[in-house]
């Protein structure tokens, strides 16, 4: 499919052009730069392929065997047993996220990141000072690949949903320009599902009525729409006619940081759980330091062996990237959903509501009974020795007392042998 041959002299007279950069693979991807020996290779993100967590993303080559996001790792294991199973390491996909956004912020203000690996780009405004749109994309693609070592793929349109819509055509390295005129003939045929808010449960409303595809949707009646379901059908119906007002908002960049693990069997042993917690907060702290944030609210999320999850925060009355502090809040807040009522299956740690690190920390904490400045100098010298050798060269005597002791031999965290852990910035 071309929409688009000789890019670099096309000027498009649209009202408004919006970009979705969207990167291909992106964990993945990023495993295969930093580990040149996986290139090629079916890298499967996300942990231990006999343990109970799901995948986070593959590379491409992983997808010809059938593996996809969110397929239990067990699952994959079994549709890709040569597959190269790892981790996740979420501070360094944040880390080459934000090389991402810094190429990307240059050529407009207007831009709203939806994910580590996505954004939305308005490029109304940038033409004046740097050419023609497309030819924008094409230096950001180029940028992207040779700055960071990556491949995007591009979605450029007059609104939101046919730019994201086009990032996805094509993928991997998709370049896709869809002009309002053509935006019908490539809707046409594409399943419904593809229209923004449409889930299985919408995917089924409509098919009951007979409709499959975006063409068939648009010719609907739209009252016959709105009277099965309600307000989305009107969106839904201009969507399907290729239109949508929406705005690129440029928004806070995270919004939350956090940690979870799954444990490989479910557990109500009190000591073990809160160490695991303790990690939990030093992980977490160290990623809210690592990115200059302080947040106020401290939440734990815990879901037990019925599946029943539960979370519950707290707001500080300042913020903090203190693992001391996050852990005593997380303590305090675990104790009071009793530990989810059971054994727990999964146990998480996030912080939010982030302020800009100030530097004029009062003299003494009230909380702790060593002063801020202190504990500020003993966190940056252990970040810094956890950055020269390694995250485990140094821990807690609690953490380190629920290892394995194989793998506390080895250095390794506790989670990197036993349990699933995911990362989160959202
Ligand atoms: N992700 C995740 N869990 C999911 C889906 C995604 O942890 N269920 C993470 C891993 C992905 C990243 O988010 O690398 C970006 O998600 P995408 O949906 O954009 O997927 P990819 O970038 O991996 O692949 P592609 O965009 O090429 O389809
Ligand atoms: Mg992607």
């Amino acid at each position: 499919m071309t929409w688009l041959q000789d890019d670099q002299m096309v000027t498009f007279n649209w009202e408004r052009k919006i970009l979705h950069v969207d990167m291909d693979a992106f964990y993945a991807a990023i495993e295969q730069m930093d580990h040149p020996f996986y290139r090629g290779q079916p890298v499967i993100v996300g942990g231990d392929p006999h343990g109970r967590g799901v995948v986070a993303t593959c590379s491409y080559e992983a997808r010809k065997f059938g593996v996809h996001s969110a397929m239990p790792l067990r699952e994959a294991f079994r549709k890709c047993p040569q597959g190269i199973f790892v981790p996740p390491r979420g501070w360094r996909y944040a880390e080459v996220s934000e090389c991402i956004m810094k190429i990307l912020a240059e050529y407009s203000p207007v831009i709203e990141p939806l994910s580590l690996d996505e954004a939305f780009l308005d490029l109304s405004g940038s033409e004046q000072i740097f050419g023609p749109a497309v030819a924008i994309a094409r230096t950001i693609v180029r940028r992207i690949k040779s700055e960071v070592g990556l491949e995007a793929s591009i979605g450029l349109g007059p609104n939101k949903f046919l730019a994201k819509l086009g990032s996805d055509l094509e993928k991997p390295q998709g370049f896709v320009v869809i002009a309002p005129e053509n935006a019908a003939m490539i809707l046409e045929n594409l399943p419904v599902r593809k229209l923004w808010g449409v889930g299985r449960k919408t995917e089924r409303l409509l098919q009951e009525m007979g409709i499959h595809t975006i063409g068939q949707l648009r010719n609907v009646d739209l009252n016959r729409l709105t009277a099965k379901l309600g307000e989305i059908g009107t969106q839904l119906y201009h969507l399907a006619h290729g239109k949508d007002e929406r705005p690129v908002i440029e928004e806070e960049r995270a919004k939350s940081i956090g940690r979870e693990i799954t444990f490989p069997i479910d557990t109500d042993q009190k000591e073990f759980l809160g160490a695991v917690l303790l990690g939990l907060g030093e992980h977490v702290a160290r990623q809210l330091r690592r990115h200059g944030l302080k947040g106020r609210v401290i939440a734990v999320k815990i879901r037990n062996a019925n599946f029943k999850t539960m979370t519950r925060q707290v707001t500080l009355s300042q913020s903090t990237d203190f693992e001391e502090r996050i852990y005593q809040e997380a303590l305090r807040l675990a104790n009071e959903m009793q530990w989810g009522f059971g054994k727990v299956r999964l146990l998480g740690v996030s912080v939010s509501g982030f302020n800009p690190v100030q530097s004029q920390l009062g003299l003494f904490s009230e909380e702790m009974s060593i002063p801020e400045p202190t504990m500020e100098v003993l966190h940056r010298t252990i970040d810094g020795l956890k950055d020269k050798f390694g995250e485990h060269i140094i821990t807690k005597a609690t953490i380190l007392s629920i290892r394995p002791k194989r793998a506390a031999a080895e250095g390794k965290a506790p989670g990197s042998d036993a349990m699933e852990s995911q990362n989160s910035v959202n």
